[in-house]
């Protein structure tokens, strides 16, 4: 098995990859109008977790293992692993990126892979379940959004750049959030890490400044930076894979502003 992996070629893992998310697409747009058992987590009634959430990630971890077998799987909801270094194969997965848009709105959530090897990007995905949309690539093979490859980001100024920013963050008064909202052209809360990457990674928007743990980083983060994208935390410098960061992405020179205002 695991000389099976490593000889696969990357379009093939990509492939297969696409394959378990346009199935568990399918599943999640037939479960959304009928099917979910909605419950809360970590003693906070806005943080919600559904049965598909845990039987996708059961599933996903599962079919990366099958695959994979030396992988380490870093998952949301305590079916995977928790490597302490980035070493190897690292395999993250969002069952559900954005449950609550899943439960109440029905539209604009995801599901997210990402895959590292010795801490380097390879590969990353985002089905935007609702539009039929899966973004997939990375650095050796360039960023698709379904067939059609994506071109690299134009760079833009953060005062004619469009943000998605935390409504958590945003609604606690954080005055980093205020400030970043205050100097671009326009911001979006959309409750979704992963379309929030699709729609920057589409050009529909510039930026993004949010608190984000791993697994909602993994994926948008290998395909952004393919892009010409900055990804990085407020002082610049690289995510830490391993835990949650707050997390900056737009183009350089927005980028450069938005370090230098949040020094200030
Ligand atoms: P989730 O739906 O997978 O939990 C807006 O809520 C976005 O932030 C979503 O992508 C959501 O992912 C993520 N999110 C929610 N609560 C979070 C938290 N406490 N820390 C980091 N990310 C969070
Ligand atoms: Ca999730």
């Amino acid at each position: 098995m695991t000389a099976d992996f490593k000889s696969m070629s990357l379009a093939a893992v990509d492939q297969t990859v696409v394959g378990w998310l346009e199935q568990l697409a399918t599943q999640a747009r037939e479960a959304v109008t009928h099917k979910l058992t909605v419950s809360t987590k970590d003693h906070d009634a806005r943080n919600l977790v559904t049965n598909v959430d845990r039987s996708n990630e059961e599933w996903l971890d599962q079919q990366i293992r099958t695959l994979d077998p030396d992988a380490k799987v870093v998952s949301e909801e305590g079916f995977g692993d928790h490597p302490t270094d980035m070493s190897g194969d690292v395999w993250f997965v969002d069952p559900i990126d954005g449950t609550m848009n899943f439960v109440h709105e029905h539209t604009d959530f995801a599901i997210m892979v990402a895959w590292y090897r010795d801490g380097k990007p390879k590969l990353g995905w985002i089905i935007d379940v609702m539009a039929h949309h899966i973004f997939h690539g990375g650095p050796e093979m360039g960023v698709f959004e379904n067939d059609q490859q994506l071109p690299k980001q134009a760079d833009v100024d953060l005062d004619q750049a469009v943000f998605a920013l935390s409504g958590r963050h945003l609604m606690q008064a954080d005055s980093s959030y205020q400030e970043v909202g205050r100097s671009v052209l326009a911001f979006r809360v959309l409750g979704s890490a992963g379309i929030t990457f699709a729609r920057i990674l589409a050009g529909q928007l510039n930026g993004y400044y949010a608190e984000l743990q791993p697994w909602d980083f993994a994926a948008g983060q290998v395909m952004a930076k393919t892009l010409g994208l900055e990804v990085t935390n407020v002082d610049g410098k690289p995510l830490d894979m391993l835990s949650s960061n707050a997390v900056i992405v737009t183009t350089s020179s927005a980028h450069r502003e938005v370090i230098t205002l949040l020094k200030s």
